[in-house]
């Protein structure tokens, strides 16, 4: 730590920030943001997000008492201030890296993190629980949920809203409002967040430290503001206050010190409060502030230069091999919708969106909306593609069986993710789909192997008459040059890839490349079986009845995933082989470089090829 940080070195704890003048605060952000930028910049990691929450942690660790007053992040990837205000500014270093810090908050890593997030929107039930525990337990603490416009539109926060609204607890939640989502928000609830922004809905921040300040009960307000909105001399009543919060805003999240004021205020009133707090993605860098999509997660850049163009030595990542399929069969076929909750970067679908915007349906952070829409659209004979990461798809599991397994619909996940995915850790990881899925009749699930083997799967896929999930991983795969055409690969059908003797790897997706390599060394026989469902039982009875031993190997979790097929498979059909399932491991993985975790899940070839040797006694 340099000495260009003097107010911010002095800070451990936020009891050392809470002993600062109020007017010291703004220097201290200043401070803040940039070691934060230097900090990001060194590591990758979430930017744009947590530029735009430095003055907002330092308000609210000054005029709370945490961690004896609950503060719950909604997503998390906006923390990274309050984790250097926290106590770990030493060891931003190690952000999402192995045995580092996480890039959200968690309750193992930090007792000032009350609860821990990765997907959005649970922050408002969270607080809620947590007022309500105290008010239960008889304790004084307060309880307050910061989220985003984006995370706002999902159901569960209003779901949130509409119990709390009718609580008498002291919840505060709080709306960082930045007008952006990953990618520009969408949805009616963006448009009324901007109509309140503009022209006589803004109260200045001192209005509205003095409407704070008067500390009217809510109800009295209300009954005053609705007197008032009848002869037409003030703004109407906000859909907060509707819901049963006391709504104050719009404030400049920017202006430490109006925040500091504000929130002293807050404190002192009881009910369910609504803080509405205006800031500005990226906000302090220029770059960022230009380009908040770019900069929203970005890897590690020269703060002076910029985002350079990331190299990956013109191989495709499965992700891109996504994009440019839904493009081409977009083009061949107009029954295709493509929907995207609230990912349209991460699931590769901004050309899509350019060339087929009718088509095109970014429906907010709402996986499950985003699911039974599908159904709905798929009922009309349009022939929907869910573009969802793996682990969002566990969001919208009973829209998966209830509205479109059940009726048997002809819907296509694209899911991304599937597997390890690196340094968003154990929230995001797609361990869990081929379980979940294969359990729901009518669903299909493939698994290709390589880049082009997803392209001729999505094909596969958006041929069938009932839901198919085709799942890839994060990232590049084995290079394998992608055909332009639109080929499908035979449904429910594997291939034999090498043979050897005695055993034989059944993989099911992309660690068919290492298991290539484990196998040369053992001499066996490695079949990509391509569809964890169904499975190709004559191909998988014809090897078994060739081989000794079998291996399952599978980038998911071991219970209940494809080896679990398989040995369901060879029980029925009353063949006994000695099966070494390989895959995740029953524990959840955190944060890391997605190749050294593979490799101590023993899932590179060389921990391949010493599993096999260890259980068969090679
Ligand atoms: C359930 C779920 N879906 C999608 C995401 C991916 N995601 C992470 S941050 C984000 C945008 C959040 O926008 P907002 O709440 O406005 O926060 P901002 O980044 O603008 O500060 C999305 C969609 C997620 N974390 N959880």
């Amino acid at each position: 730590m340099n000495t260009s940080y003097p107010l911010l070195q002095a800070i451990q704890t936020p009891d050392d920030l809470r002993h600062l003048r109020t007017e010291q605060l703004s220097r201290l952000a200043t401070e803040l943001r940039a070691y934060l930028l230097k900090s990001v910049s060194n590591t990758g990691g979430h930017l744009s997000s947590n530029l735009g929450t430095v003055e907002l942690s330092v308000a609210l660790h000054y005029v709370f008492n945490t961690p004896h007053d609950r503060l719950v992040w909604d997503v998390g990837h906006q923390t990274y201030p309050h984790k250097i205000l926290t106590g770990r500014r030493d060891r931003m270093a190690t952000l999402r890296q192995l045995g580092g810090l996480s890039g959200f908050p968690q309750r193992v890593e930090s007792e000032y993190d009350a609860f821990g997030t990765a997907h959005s929107s649970t922050s408002i039930s969270a607080a809620l629980g947590m007022a309500i525990a105290s008010k239960i337990k008889g304790e004084d603490r307060h309880a307050i949920a910061v989220i985003g416009d984006g995370a706002m539109t999902a159901g569960m926060a209003f779901e949130a809203l509409n119990n709390a609204g009718v609580s008498d607890c002291n919840l505060l939640v709080i709306l960082n409002d930045n007008d952006m989502s990953i990618s520009p928000p969408v949805g009616a609830l963006n448009r009324y967040l901007a109509k309140l922004m503009s022209g006589q809905f803004y109260a200045t921040a001192k209005n509205a430290s003095r409407t704070v300040l008067r500390g009217a009960p809510p109800l009295l307000e209300l009954a005053r503001r609705f007197e008032e909105s009848a002869i037409g001399m003030v703004k109407p009543i906000t859909l907060f206050e509707k819901f049963g919060f006391n709504y104050v805003g719009p404030i400049d999240g920017h202006d430490v010190e109006t925040l500091v004021s504000v929130l002293e205020n807050i404190k002192h009133l009881k009910g369910p409060q609504f803080l509405h707090v205006v800031t500005k993605k990226g906000q302090g860098y220029e770059l960022a502030e230009a380009d908040p999509v770019a900069y929203h997660g970005p890897d590690k850049f020269d703060p002076a230069v910029g985002l350079q163009k990331s190299c990956t030595d013109g191989m495709l990542t499965f992700t891109q091999v996504f994009g440019q399929w839904l493009c081409d069969m977009a083009t061949v076929d107009d029954r295709l919708v493509g929907i995207t909750p609230a990912m349209r970067e991460g699931s590769g679908m901004a050309e899509f969106e350019q060339r087929f915007p009718k088509r095109y349906f970014d429906v907010g952070i709402a996986e499950q909306h985003a699911v039974t829409f599908a159904a709905g659209l798929a009922c009309e004979g349009l022939k929907p593609v869910v573009a969802i990461y793996s682990t969002f798809l566990q969001r919208a599991y009973d829209q998966l069986i209830h509205d479109v397994a059940i009726q048997n619909l002809p819907v296509v996940f694209a899911l991304d993710r599937a597997g390890l995915v690196g340094a968003d850790g154990a929230t995001h990881a797609g361990a869990y789909d081929i379980p979940y899925l294969r359990c729901i009749p009518n669903v299909s699930v493939a698994c290709p192997a390589d880049e082009n083997e997803c392209r001729q799967l999505l094909c596969t896929a958006f041929a069938q008459n009932h839901p198919v999930a085709v799942r890839y991983p994060r990232g590049v795969g084995a290079g394998v040059m992608v055909s332009s055409g639109l080929d499908a690969l035979p449904f429910g059908k594997g291939e034999i890839r090498r043979r050897g003797e005695h055993v034989a790897i059944l993989v099911f997706g992309t660690l068919l490349y290492p298991a290539l390599q484990a196998a040369q060394a053992l001499n066996a026989t490695v079949v990509n079986m391509r569809w964890a469902k169904p499975l190709d039982l004559d191909l998988l009875l014809q090897v078994a009845s060739e081989h000794t031993h079998l291996v399952t190997l599978e980038e998911g979790a071991v219970m209940g995933g494809a080896g679990s097929a398989v040995l369901e498979a060879l029980s029925a059909a009353n063949t006994t082989r000695p099966v070494l399932q390989l895959g995740l491991s029953d524990t959840f993985i955190e944060h890391g470089d997605p190749a050294k975790l593979l490799a101590l899940q023993g899932l590179d070839a060389a921990g391949i090829e010493t599993a096999i040797r260890r259980r068969f006694g090679y």
